[in-house]
């Protein structure tokens, strides 16, 4: 399925009358835009290969029609959200979940649909039908050295493919931990891990990154090796520049204050990228936004403050990525959600009076403050989202166009109802 730039033309017809009343408005109430405008359109977020198709829970799965059956047509799906929004304009795969064979055309068809590839993750909490050892006791910090080796391999050949596709990063999240008090040595659990990632920051490329995602349990349940924003600091410190910290908003205990981790990662330079999502209970891996706005405005809060003040690129310096699973909702639909309201708060960070908060802060001054802070959280930037699509020839609603186009009955049409995407 295609979509053509006369979809979107049409499309914007319709609601440019309503947009630009909108817009008028907006900018009465938000002294920069254009600047917050030229901001979104450089912005870009990237599409995880496994959120293409539905996910599920150990309870069951209730799959939709027409999801990729291969890493040509994902491509071809964050095509079309990108056709949509432009502002999906890179893909992160999963090894061996997706297995690039012929790079050549995978990466002419990602630049047909203006893709990037971007941060390149490995898989050491499954097993494979092929491999020789089991992850059942983890991998990096197993006991038995033969695993670790595997796991290692495993990881360097993920970089190799990802040098192949022109990506520059590698996350890396590990299941390793302990279900039981007594399973483990910690201490010889994170030399393990320590000496198992050293030689994986070896193996990488000069220009590449090494996120290293924490998360506080599961599938462990009693400890994970690397379960908090610490314990992976503690980790990419020791290895080096190129190693920095990727936080995944569903990895955190209960009420953790998630935009303090990120001001201080920032601070200290090791604030690597994002995995987005929303979540109630744990790692839930909801539609962005879909649950807590506040607290995602006021993590972009801390991000534009705190990269200003390193002088650091908004679009290029960090890893920004949706990380997602989607059970009963249309997954492309829902990207399309989770992505607008991560520009949402985006914009709205953007559109903080700062210097009236910085006087406010040091004149101790606590509800001028959060005045400032909510107001920009309570005022409605959505044209300037919207506006930044129609500049960038996206469609000023894309859910709406989207369904408009019936892309999920063409999708059906082309690839079947009874489709299992790969992975998860
Ligand atoms: C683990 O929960 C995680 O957040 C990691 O990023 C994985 O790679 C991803 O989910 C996919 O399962
Ligand atoms: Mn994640
Ligand atoms: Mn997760």
């Amino acid at each position: 399925m295609i979509i053509g730039s006369n979809n979107i033309e049409s499309h914007n017809e319709g609601l440019l009358k309503k947009h630009q009343n909108k817009l008028v408005f907006t900018a009465s109430e938000i002294d920069n835009t254009e600047a917050i405008i030229q901001k979104l359109i450089d912005f870009q977020i990237a599409i995880p290969s496994w959120a293409l198709g539905t996910g599920g829970t150990r309870f069951g799965r209730f799959a939709g029609g027409g999801e990729p059956r291969s890493i040509e047509e994902k491509i071809e799906d964050v095509g079309l959200l990108h056709k949509l929004n432009s502002a999906s304009g890179a893909i992160s795969l999963h090894i061996p979940w997706d297995i690039p064979q012929d790079y050549k055309a995978i990466k002419a068809l990602a630049a047909q649909h203006g893709l990037k590839f971007d941060a390149m993750n490995s898989n050491t909490f499954q097993d494979q039908a092929d491999s020789e050892h089991t992850y059942r006791y983890g991998s990096l910090q197993n006991v038995n050295k033969a695993v670790r080796k595997q796991a290692i391999a495993h990881n360097i050949e993920v970089i190799k493919h990802g040098i192949e596709l022109g990506s520059e990063s590698l996350t890396i999240w590990l299941a390793d931990g302990s279900n039981f008090p007594g399973q483990l040595n910690f201490r010889k659990a994170y030399q393990n891990t320590l000496e198992s990632l050293e030689e994986i920051y070896d193996a990488l490329p000069s220009n590449w990154k090494l996120f290293l995602e924490y998360k506080c349990a599961e599938p462990n349940f009693y400890s994970t090796t690397v379960a908090d924003w610490g314990q992976s600091y503690s980790y990419v410190k020791k290895l080096g520049d190129k190693a920095q910290t990727l936080v995944d908003l569903g990895h955190h205990l209960p009420n953790a204050n998630i935009e303090q981790i990120v001001s201080l990662l920032l601070m200290e330079n090791k604030l690597g990228g994002f995995h987005f999502n929303d979540s109630k209970y744990g790692d839930d891996d909801l539609t962005a936004g879909a649950l807590k706005p506040y607290q995602l405005f006021l993590i972009f809060n801390e991000l534009v403050e705190g990269m200003d003040a390193r002088g650091m690129n908004h679009a290029k310096d960090l890893g920004w990525m949706i990380d997602a699973s989607h059970n009963i909702k249309d997954p492309l639909e829902d990207l399309l959600q989770s992505v607008e309201a991560i520009m949402i708060a985006y914009a709205q960070a953007l559109s903080v009076d700062r210097k009236a908060l910085e006087k406010a802060q040091e004149e101790n001054d606590v509800v001028k403050a959060q005045e400032i802070l909510q107001n920009a959280f309570r005022t409605d930037v959505r044209a300037l989202v919207a506006e930044a699509r129609l500049r960038s020839g996206a469609a000023l609603n894309p859910v709406e166009l989207y369904r408009s186009l019936s892309v999920r009955k063409n999708l059906i049409g082309e690839r079947g109802l009874k489709t299992l995407a790969t992975g998860l």
